[in-house]
C-alpha cells in the first residue's frame, strides 16, 4: 500500500493540534486530516498492569495458557452496539453490567475511560460529552477493551449507525457524523511490524459499497489513487478518526493480542452535546 504525502495526522498533544486546527473534531467530519492521535496519553505501565488483571479476573484468555480450549479470535470486556443491538432490551441490561464492572474494574489505576472521554471534552470544548442514552435514561456501554488474538482481521469497513447498520431504533442514529477513539493497550508483537490500523482516504458512499462487500477495496483504491495512513501506535496512545472513512486492521500475528480500548461517537456541528458509546 503506498503511503501519504499530505494527508497526515493531527499530533501529539492539544496544544499542538490546536495551532493547526481550530476546531479538530470538526475537521474530522470531512476527513481534513486521516486522524487526531494524542500521544501517551495513558501510562503504558497502567496498560500492563490492566491486563494483568484482566487475565487474573478470567476476563481475557491468558495468552500463555497454551491448554485453553476458548479459541475466539476477539474477546470483548464491554457491550458492543454492532454484535448485540439486535436486542433492543437484552443490550441495555448488558450494558448496564459493564457500568457495574467499570465502576471498580480500575480501582487503583487511572480510570482509561475517563481519559477517552476527557480528551473529546477538551477537543470541543463548547460541548458536553455524554454516555449516549435513550428517553428514559438508559445507557449504552460507555467504552469497550477489544481483545484481539492471532488472525483476527478487520477487512476494509466503516462503523456508522446509519449509514450501514440501518439501526433507526437507536437515538445514535440521528448523528450525521461518527467517528472511533482507540486508546492502545498493547501492540501484537513486540518485534518486527505490529498489526496496526490503515485509514483510506476515502468516505463512503454508494459507489464504494459494492467494493466493500465483494472485498475488492484494495484494487479500488490502487486503480484511483487513494492515499491511506497506517496509525503507528504504542501502549497509551490514543487515536480519533472518522469511522466514515474506510479502514481495516491487518490480521493479528502471533501470541501476543492486540488490546485496544475503544469508543464510538456521535458528533453533530449543531449539537450541543457529543453522544459517546460503544
Ligand atoms: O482497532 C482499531 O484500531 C480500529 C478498529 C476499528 O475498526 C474501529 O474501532 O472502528
Ligand atoms: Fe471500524
Amino acid at each position: 500500500m503506498q503511503s501519504s504525502t499530505n494527508w497526515i495526522p493531527a499530533e501529539p498533544d492539544l496544544k499542538t493540534i490546536f495551532s493547526h486546527h481550530a476546531r479538530p473534531l470538526h475537521a474530522l467530519s470531512c476527513a481534513r486530516m486521516p486522524a487526531i492521535i494524542l500521544r501517551q496519553a495513558y501510562d503504558p505501565d497502567q496498560c500492563r498492569g490492566l491486563i494483568h488483571r484482566f487475565i487474573n479476573m478470567g476476563l481475557m484468555r491468558d495468552p500463555e495458557d497454551t491448554n485453553s480450549r476458548d479459541t475466539r479470535a476477539r474477546i470483548d470486556i464491554g457491550t458492543s452496539l454492532g454484535n448485540r443491538g439486535r436486542d433492543k432490551e437484552r443490550f441495555f441490561q448488558h450494558a448496564a453490567s459493564t457500568h457495574h464492572l467499570f465502576k471498580f474494574l480500575f480501582d487503583g489505576f487511572d480510570n482509561p475511560v475517563k481519559v477517552i472521554y476527557d480528551a473529546l471534552s477538551n477537543l470541543a470544548p463548547s460541548k458536553q460529552v455524554k454516555v449516549a442514552r435513550e428517553p428514559g435514561d438508559r445507557l449504552y456501554g460507555p467504552a469497550i477493551f477489544r481483545v484481539h488474538y492471532h488472525s483476527h482481521t478487520y477487512k476494509p469497513h466503516i462503523d456508522h449507525v446509519r449509514l450501514r447498520e440501518g439501526r433507526t431504533n437507536y437515538a445514535v442514529y440521528r448523528f450525521e457524523h461518527q467517528y472511533a477513539g482507540v486508546l492502545c493497550f498493547q501492540n501484537a508483537d513486540e518485534t518486527g511490524e505490529s498489526t496496526q490500523a490503515i485509514l483510506h482516504r476515502c468516505l463512503w458512499t454508494e459507489e464504494v459499497q459494492p467494493h466493500i462487500a465483494e472485498g475488492t477495496f484494495h484494487k479500488y483504491a490502487a486503480t484511483n489513487g487513494i492515499e491511506n495512513c497506517r496509525v503507528e501506535l504504542s501502549p497509551g496512545d490514543l487515536y480519533f478518526f472518522n469511522t466514515r472513512c474506510i479502514h481495516e486492521v491487518a490480521a493479528v500475528q502471533g501470541k501476543h493480542p492486540r488490546i485496544v480500548l475503544a469508543v464510538f461517537i456521535g458528533y453533530s456541528p449543531n449539537e450541543n452535546e457529543i453522544f459517546v458509546w460503544s
